[in-house]
């Protein structure tokens, strides 16, 4: 454990803001939030930045296609990806976009710094440009396309300024060498060192065809050029050319995946020395998540969107599944049969399995108090040690990103704990003093388990870590516990549970899968906007709430407009919760001529078994459409009630009879 804060900076990529996040960038973002949960436990004080690449030539054109300026286009895009980000429980300590203005002091900064230097002269450059990779491809003829994704290159000639990158062979290899764990993995290291090896052509760093970029401060029309911008961004975050008040600099680490390893890795360094800065001091390349083993990219139409996998199954879910299923740096492929079969086989009958099972145990045999282990059988000193062992283990793999490894072994001794269970059976003790006192010691040696495998755990698993720690009575905030104090044998014998919860409600893997394809299919490709509710409709409980909102402009419509909704007495016949959507219950509602299944928003207002039987107004139609990936085939008309649109069903004084018309 550092004495004072040690500081510790890492980063993730700053993202093309010419498209929305899919699963590979979640990824790289919750594995640097892992790190940053992790390290925080370790005693460090971390900032983690992320932010949005905003300037370039796909910009331009992506914002003239909307029909707006750039710097409007790049804000809204900015804002989705921040908002994405909040979503998911993983926002940046520093979100940087590289239109804000310290960054943009801090690009005109560093490049001044390399021209003073003697690093920078002007010259023309000719070559083939990849415009959706923003790289120039060397020894491509004109008319080749792509080597990394096939597309048209463009032939580029124009005044440029050149960083004088061929100066840098030798003191990059010197660095290297210097230092070993620079590059990550190994693998790549070597890769780098080859290609430098090669030989080192300086960089075009300016142009003069782009126009949405940074300026070159008494030199427009030269803009920044991509690279040259975008890594700086690192620096800009915290604190720019003031970097050394803030102490973060160097970073400590810079995450990416491994298709932009050579610009970290090789430019970046070189920027830094030719301006006399300090490096940063490991950049970490990770593999591609692949989908039908290609890339995934919006254009090929294989991407896989986080949202709809976290509505399905949670966020902690999905963190597990990345950092369990594929080893940190090699490529790995993305299925959703191998998530939703992780997901019920570790989580709903792993981890949660366990833990309701131990807690229950508890609540039945000792009134719901942590009990006070008595003698200790080898068995349990055998486990004891297991677990004492785990815990140096997993540090020792989470130092070294070896995150797979780090779960598999707190999944060996969640199965170890199922075991000694299923052996020890303390459910088929009976009553004695020596039974209680055995029942005492394998329950109280379970939960001390337990509270081991959440601390661990709680970097990957926040959520879910969090709430088996309340559940085992535990008031301090389990994200600033500290692992270095983390032994064996601390759980107090005596401690209240807290309330019970399900972690991970098992799924039906066919009808998940289901569900989040069809919610990935709604995100992908939204509905055409409609007009916001007026605030007098009533609560649209049902299919969509915009689609059953009053005319916003007009506030009376004709009778032939009223004509047109065909609403009916139902009955529910059938109500339940749905899995992965908090607000939404399903129902099957008799409705005369047919029994419907619709889903409707009052999930958090009534208790499922209250509604059967009921007799409701049903807007009958309405076009169907899927709601969380569940179809649902109408609408239930409530009262909106309170600021909070409390839903109130309506309902019938007199007898009516199911299907009657409502005029
Ligand atoms: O390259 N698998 O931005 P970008 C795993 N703006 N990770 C993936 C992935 C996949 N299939 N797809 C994307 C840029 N990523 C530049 C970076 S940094 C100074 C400038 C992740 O939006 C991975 O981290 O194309 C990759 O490096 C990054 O997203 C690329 O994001």
């Amino acid at each position: 454990m550092p004495e004072k804060k040690e500081k510790f900076y890492l980063t993730t990529p700053i993202y093309y803001t010419n498209g929305l996040p899919h699963i590979g960038h979640t990824y790289t973002t919750v594995v640097a939030d892992v790190i940053r949960r992790y390290k925080r436990m370790r005693g460090y004080d971390v900032v983690m930045t992320t932010g949005t690449d905003e300037h370039g030539v796909n910009v331009e054109r992506a914002a003239k296609k909307a029909g707006v300026p750039e710097s409007e286009f790049v804000a809204k895009m900015a804002d989705a990806w921040r908002a994405l980000w909040d979503e998911l429980g993983i926002p940046a300590d520093e979100f940087v976009r590289t239109t804000d203005l310290t960054h943009v002091r801090t690009v005109q900064w560093l490049f001044k710094l390399c021209r003073e230097n003697g690093y920078v002269y002007k010259g023309h450059y000719t070559g083939q440009y990849c415009i959706y990779d923003n790289a120039f491809v060397n020894d491509a003829k004109p008319g080749d396309n792509c080597p990394d994704c096939g597309r048209p290159l463009e032939t580029i000639t124009e005044e440029n300024y050149f960083f004088k990158l061929s100066s840098f062979q030798k003191p990059l290899l010197d660095f290297y060498k210097k230092n070993p764990g620079f590059i990550q993995p190994d693998t790549r290291r070597n890769e780098i060192i080859s290609f430098v090896e090669g030989g080192l052509k300086d960089l075009s760093i300016t142009r003069t065809t782009i126009r949405w970029g940074i300026p070159v401060p008494g030199e427009e029309p030269h803009v920044f050029y991509v690279w040259f911008d975008a890594l700086t961004a690192y620096l800009s975050a915290v604190g720019g050319p003031e970097y050394e008040k803030r102490g973060y600099w160097p970073a400590d680490l810079h995450l990416v995946g491994k298709d932009i390893i050579r610009f970290h890795t090789v430019y970046w360094p070189a920027f830094l020395m030719a301006a006399m800065l300090p490096v940063p001091k490991q950049v970490w390349a990770h593999g591609w998540f692949l989908m039908d083993a290609a890339k995934m990219s919006k254009s090929k139409g294989n991407v896989v969107l986080p949202r709809p996998i976290v509505n399905m199954l949670g966020m902690d879910a999905l963190r597990y599944f990345l950092l369990r299923d594929v080893v940190f740096g090699q490529d790995g492929n993305f299925s959703y049969d191998a998530l939703v079969t992780r997901y019920n086989s570790d989580l709903a009958n792993g981890l949660g399995n366990l833990a309701s099972r131990t807690a229950a145990l508890i609540e039945k045999n000792f009134a719901g108090k942590i009990p006070k282990p008595a003698a200790l059988k080898p068995q349990d000193e055998a486990l004891a040690k297991e677990a004492q062992a785990a815990i140096g283990e997993v540090l020792e793999n989470f130092d070294k990103l070896s995150f797979a490894r780090a779960l598999e072994t707190i999944w060996t001794l969640i199965a170890a704990a199922d075991k000694y269970l299923t052996s020890e059976q303390p459910w088929a003790l009976g009553n004695s003093e020596a039974d209680q006192f055995r029942k005492a010691t394998v329950l109280w040696t379970t939960a001390e388990l337990l509270r081991i495998v959440a601390a661990l755990a709680f970097p990957v698993l926040p959520d879910s870590a969090a709430k088996v720690w309340s559940l085992l009575g535990q008031s301090d905030a389990l994200g600033k516990f500290e692992l270095d104090g983390l032994r064996w044998g601390q759980l107090v014998p005596g401690t209240s549970l807290g309330k019970s919860q399900t972690l991970f409600p098992r799924v039906d893997k066919t009808e998940a899968i289901e569900r989040i394809e069809s919610m990935a299919n709604e995100e992908l490709n939204p509905p055409k906007a409609v007009p916001a509710p007026a605030a007098s409709a009533p609560a649209a409980t049902g299919a969509s709430a915009a689609a059953a909102a009053a005319p916003a402009v007009s506030d009376k419509i004709g009778i032939e407009d009223f004509a047109k909704v065909e609403m009916r007495v139902g009955q529910i016949k059938t109500a339940e919760r749905i899995v992965g959507a908090d607000k939404l219950l399903k129902l099957t509602v008799d409705i005369g001529t047919e029994i419907r299944q619709i889903c409707a928003g009052i999930a958090q207002y009534y208790e499922p078994e209250s509604l059967i039987g009921r007799k409701v107004a049903v807007v009958v139609n309405l076009a169907p459409r899927k709601l969380r990936g569940v179809e649902s085939n109408g609408m239930i008309v409530a009262a909106s009630v309170g600021p909070e649109g409390r839903p109130v069903l309506t309902g019938f004084h007199e007898e009516v009879e199911v299907g009657a018309r409502l005029k």
